[in-house]
């Protein structure tokens, strides 16, 4: 068989249980074509993406204008390395640092490596600006994270299935209570402590929305005692939560519900996924000057970070964000997709509730969080045309395309009430 030939579902999947390390569980179906809001498996039946690869393709699958931004790059220069300039680092970075409102970025890859980066960054700057004794830096971050998957980023989680035998952990990281000023405030006593990284949502945790204020409170808490502030927004950010961040980063941002007083701008932003629309890994971590003058020539790198490629499909995809209104589009179809869902707890006992902002939202099944109910819901869910799955048993997260119409919504929204009553009358 040719490895291009057309493949069936079932030989799909007997190839990668067969040749594929088994670290992810994934919901039977293959897919082949994405367009917009849908995809489309191999046997060519259509489905709503109500998961946008966990919020990597805000823009939509394979938004036209990125698209062909990356075809037209991919046929001049992709890569350079860091080791001669290129014509598209410089455009792309007085691009991205005046879109987001900073002075500087630092590109990388993954979103795992932009945590990475920020981590050292924050590190150093405790050392050279803070004046922290050497190796005694500590950053806080908070309990049922989700960072990435490195061994320092898990060094910080509290996730046994993520940790377990993957020690020994990386020191200097410490966890508190998310959402919660007090442990916050008791943690920044220690004078070492160079930063505080926070989820504006916890994404995985389970789309965990904090009380309004607390970003804000931490924010200031922060500046009190000359502590970072990093706002770990490769889920949250590019639209996803209604605003073009969801900590609500700054007066320039592109964000039109913006009231121009920021109540938070993180002093490290860290963004990934929808930076490049899904397209191409792609991600940042922005600073300002007296933040990013840390890092000389030689302390940092990669080999494909900041790639013209990259650049091209970054640009592009940051283009549509703005140009297509997403984080208006979010903020108001997030309200009504959970006045909808707040519609369906009414009426079903098998929905508990219903959490998120923008188009991050989540319902929780009322079954024990080791139960197969929520598994079996996105199973039917699948059945009836529309992908999403579970995050931490009994919750399922429901992230759409940004670029959803309001009628595309609503008929989601009928398949989710269809497929809970169904299933809710075959458990009776
Ligand atoms: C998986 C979910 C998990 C992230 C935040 C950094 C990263 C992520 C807030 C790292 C990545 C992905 C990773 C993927 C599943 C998905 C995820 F929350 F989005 F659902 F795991 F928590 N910061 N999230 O959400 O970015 O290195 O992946 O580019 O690892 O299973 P990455």
């Amino acid at each position: 068989m040719s490895v291009l030939e057309k493949i069936s579902s079932k030989d799909a999947i007997a190839l990668e249980e067969k040749y594929g390390a088994q670290n992810y569980h994934p919901l039977p179906v293959v897919l082949s074509r994405g367009e917009g809001v849908y995809v489309w498996d191999v046997e060519g039946k259509k489905y709503y993406d109500f998961l946008s690869a966990y919020s990597a393709v805000n823009q939509g699958h394979c938004h036209p204008h990125i698209i062909s931004a990356l075809k037209e790059q991919a046929e001049k220069l992709t890569l350079t390395s860091r080791a001669f300039y290129n014509d598209m680092l410089g455009k792309y970075e007085k691009y991205v640092t005046e879109y987001f409102g900073f002075d500087r970025v630092l590109p990388m890859n993954t979103g795992a490596e932009a945590v990475e980066t920020a981590m050292k960054l924050a590190r150093k700057w405790g050392y050279e600006k803070k004046g922290i004794h050497v190796n005694q830096a500590k950053i806080i971050v908070c309990q049922n994270n989700f960072h990435g998957r490195t061994i320092t980023i898990i060094s910080a989680s509290n996730d046994p299935i993520a940790t377990e035998n993957f020690g020994p952990f990386t020191p200097g990281i410490f966890s508190i209570r998310y959402n919660d000023i007090n442990a916050l405030s008791e943690a920044l006593e220690d004078k070492n402590v160079a930063a505080f990284m926070v989820e504006p949502i916890q994404g995985e945790a389970g789309v965990y929305v904090p009380e309004d204020d607390y970003l804000k409170e931490a924010y200031n808490l922060c500046k009190r005692k000359n502590v970072l502030f990093i706002a770990d927004e490769v889920q949250t950010g590019v639209a996803r939560t209604g605003r073009l961040l969801a900590s609500c980063g700054n007066c320039s941002c592109t964000d039109k519900l913006c009231s121009g007083t920021p109540d938070v701008k993180p002093d490290i932003l860290i963004l990934g996924k929808a930076l490049s629309g899904g397209v191409f890994p792609v991600s940042a971590v922005l600073a300002n000057n007296d933040i990013m003058d840390v890092i000389r020539p030689g302390n940092h790198g990669s080999t494909f970070g900041g790639n013209p490629l990259a650049c091209a499909v970054a640009i592009a995809a940051l283009e549509v964000v703005k140009n297509e209104n997403l984080a208006e589009n979010a903020y108001h179809l997030g309200k009504l997709f959970r006045s909808e869902m707040r519609k369906l707890i009414e009426k079903s006992n098998l929905v508990r509730l219903v959490r998120g902002k923008g188009l991050l939202n989540a319902i929780v099944i009322n079954d024990d969080e080791d139960s197969s109910t929520a598994w079996d819901i996105c199973v039917a869910l699948k059945e009836n045309g529309l992908l999403a799955k579970p995050t931490h048993g009994n919750i399922i997260r429901f992230a759409p395309p940004l670029v959803v119409t309001e009628d595309q919504l609503l008929d989601c929204v009928s398949i989710i009430f269809k497929t809970i009553l169904e299933f809710e009358k075959k458990m009776a």
